[in-house]
């Protein structure tokens, strides 16, 4: 370039950032990538989605705690008897034992997580208590239950309900192990929410995959699978075949792509992507995910159809179908 261009272009740079009209349009592209968002806002997956949104608004309202909130949210479900993929009324694995997975996390780095965990009606506080009372992350199967008892968590029957009984009396004739979580609203919940100062916290409960290896752990507890929270970003939870998320690290990569500049949509479609190539047969098999970064924007995308979200804002709490890669 020679020295006049090169020096022309400089001084039309130089001026541009003295220019009140072009300081005014680089405001106005940063204004636009910022937020058509909303504050404070929750979010959770599947149609059990509104009364947990419901009562995790509540619980925010009373307590002004966003960690309250998930957590209370999601009890709601943890206790839903019409509700066969969350809490003790959850179908059991193949020998017929409910066992039960979740996690939680705020957006300042603190998790906790419970897996393969029996006898226990709420999972998410006992996965609230590993994280508020113990030096570790995660804790399973009859290491958390001692835990549970240690903390005063009362200890359930362990008794089928009638739906699951007769579900897996059903299952029971032919046995056959086919991971069917396609089109029928009942599924995992993962909630995600943000305060109106912008904190984050994620929670997500299930009881995995109907009749599941005895010892079969799923996404739902897995810190960056089933749930990921960064104050700095956003928040992602998932549902559907937990082990096609474990293998992209669902939600960690979600929230790692709205770190790079993705809006929630984008990254929920990228991951999306991402999890069909890593995934073979996946044609049959759903798989779901939500996110909100912190200015309170919204992404939801799935494998498949049929897959809705609750939304709930200071304007009401309502039911959005999400946008799937196939059609049909
Ligand atoms: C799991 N992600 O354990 C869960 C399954 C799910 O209830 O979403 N279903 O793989």
């Amino acid at each position: 370039m020679s020295q006049r261009r090169k020096f022309i272009k400089q001084s039309l740079l130089g001026s541009a950032l003295f220019l009140p009209g072009v300081a005014a349009s680089c405001a106005q592209t940063n204004e636009q990538k910022t937020p058509s968002g909303e504050k404070p806002l929750i979010l959770s997956t599947w149609n059990h989605g509104l009364p947990a949104n419901q009562d995790a608004w509540a619980k925010l309202n009373e307590t002004g705690s966003i960690l309250d909130a998930v957590e209370a949210g999601v009890r709601n479900t943890e206790l839903d008897m019409e509700n066969l993929s969350v809490g003790l009324q959850g179908l059991p694995d193949r020998e017929g034992i409910t066992t039960l997975d979740a996690s939680i996390m705020t957006g300042d780095g603190s998790c906790g997580s419970v897996a393969f965990v029996r006898q226990i009606k709420h999972p998410i506080s006992l996965a609230r208590a590993v994280m508020e009372k113990t030096p570790h992350v995660m804790l399973a199967g009859e290491g958390a239950r001692q835990f549970a008892i240690a903390q005063g968590f009362p200890l359930e029957e362990e008794k089928l309900s009638t739906k699951a009984q007769e579900a897996y009396d059903q299952w029971r004739i032919t046995s056959q192990y086919k991971p069917v979580i396609n089109i029928e609203n009942h599924d995992t919940i993962g909630m995600i929410g943000i305060d109106a100062a912008g904190k984050l916290a994620g929670s997500c409960t299930t009881s995995g995959l109907a009749y599941k290896m005895h010892g079969r752990i799923g996404d739902s507890p897995i810190i960056g699978a089933g749930l990921f929270v960064d104050d700095e970003v956003g928040a992602a939870t998932a549902t559907g075949l937990g082990e096609s998320i474990i293998r992209i690290c669902g939600s960690f990569l979600i929230v790692e792509l709205m770190r790079q500049g993705r809006t929630p949509q984008e990254a929920c479609e990228e991951a999306v992507r991402r999890l069909i190539a890593k995934n073979k047969g996946i044609e049959d098999i759903q798989a779901g995910f939500l996110a909100i970064n912190k200015y309170g924007e919204v992404g939801a995308f799935a494998v498949h159809p049929g897959f809705n979200y609750a939304k709930a804002t200071a304007e009401g709490n309502v039911l959005i179908d999400s946008g799937s890669h196939f059609s049909k």
